[in-house]
């Protein structure tokens, strides 16, 4: 028998991806059952060729099911997963609720799938896009070289933030694109852009640098995720992480400039290469060509794409690197995706 799977969260900008997702990966589910809040309930949404109507959030939807995923708000998948992990299922979770949970493994298949299977709460986390779009690389460099210490900026897309995310940056787009006058006064752009959104400062014709909650010492959320998940995923308790995370006028995939101390010296080309093996990630470096990877051309594609790749001028320890990755394929729905096939695969064997 293949397994059941369910999708909570199928309406959302991420269940979206992972309904097409599914529809495009190796099928290896048997029954698919999409749920979300009783609003969507009755919609009907093709998967895998087939029309199939959402079902209203309960505990009953979760009997028989042998994968839950959720794409849902941190506050829905606390309540929730525990109770689709009572009734028999593994819940695979892409909000923030347990990521940090010592019973929770938090999981990149390239990087640490073995720990899919140490799951004591019937739970497996999958980590926060910005950490996503930027890990897998990290874990190659890591293999090779032992990581030290990351230093990040990023530069997150409108629709980490979800629909509203994407709609605020569109509408925002419009209102100033006619004016060319925009742009050259404190204010200008701020004045005629209209509502704000999720994001705290207007994010067309801007960038805006803040992601998430405030945090102790002035941290955002958001940056404090980027910290705790990669010591997690990577298994360094004590690995040094100083992030900066940045929203700019970009709808899908963020990006990210990463400098990376490692244990010993490193060489570009060696680097290059260590990263073109890795599965799951593509170098994408000549910059005489003009080529390196731009969220623009990233998106819709499941790799981390890494171009500007140098050893630092002084440091012989560390690398310069900009990376590339779609925030709701990787970064969210195809990680979330590639933990249920492990799941899967192990059940299928048992
Ligand atoms: C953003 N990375 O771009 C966030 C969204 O912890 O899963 C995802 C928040 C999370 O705003």
């Amino acid at each position: 028998r293949l397994p059941t799977l369910a999708i909570v969260g199928a309406t959302g900008a991420v269940g979206t991806v992972m309904l097409d997702i599914l529809s495009t990966r190796e099928n290896v589910w048997g029954e698919i059952r999409l749920i979300a809040s009783p609003r969507s309930a009755g919609k009907r949404l093709t998967v895998r060729g087939e029309e199939i109507e959402v079902q209203a959030l309960a505990p009953e939807v979760f009997d028989g099911v042998d994968v839950a995923m959720f794409d849902v708000p941190d506050e829905v998948s606390e309540q929730w997963a525990p109770i689709a992990a009572e009734r028999g299922a593994v819940a695979v979770d892409n909000s923030g609720a347990f990521r940090m949970d010592p019973d929770v493994p938090l999981v990149v298949p390239e990087v640490n799938a073995e720990q899919t299977r140490n799951r004591p709460r019937g739970i497996v986390s999958n980590p926060n896009c910005t950490t996503l779009s930027m890990i897998v690389a990290m874990g190659a460099l890591h293999r090779a070289y032992g990581l030290t210490d990351l230093v990040v900026a990023s530069y997150q897309a409108a629709s980490g933030a979800g629909q509203e995310g994407i709609d605020t940056l569109h509408d925002q787009i419009s209102k100033v694109a006619s004016d060319r006058t925009l742009g050259s006064r404190a204010g200008d752009v701020r004045a005629a852009a209209g509502e704000l959104g999720p994001f705290p400062a207007p994010l067309a014709m801007n960038v805006v640098p803040w992601a998430g909650s405030l945090k102790e010492d002035g941290y955002s959320s958001e940056e404090l995720k980027v910290r705790n998940e990669s010591r997690k995923i990577l298994g360094l308790p004590e690995l040094r992480v100083s992030a900066t995370c940045v929203r700019v006028p970009v709808v899908t995939t963020h990006a990210l400039a990463v400098h990376a101390t490692f244990a010993q010296e490193v060489d570009a080309a060696a680097a290059r290469e260590a990263l073109a093996a890795a599965p799951g990630v593509v170098v994408q470096d000549d910059p005489a060509k003009g080529e390196f990877p731009t969220p623009a051309d990233v998106v819709g594609t499941d790799p981390t794409w890494v171009g500007r790749i140098r050893r630092s001028l002084d440091d012989p320890r560390s690398l310069d690197l900009f990376l590339c990755g779609d925030n709701l394929r990787k970064g969210a729905a195809l990680n979330t995706a590639q933990i249920a096939e492990v799941l899967a695969e192990e059940f299928t064997r048992g």
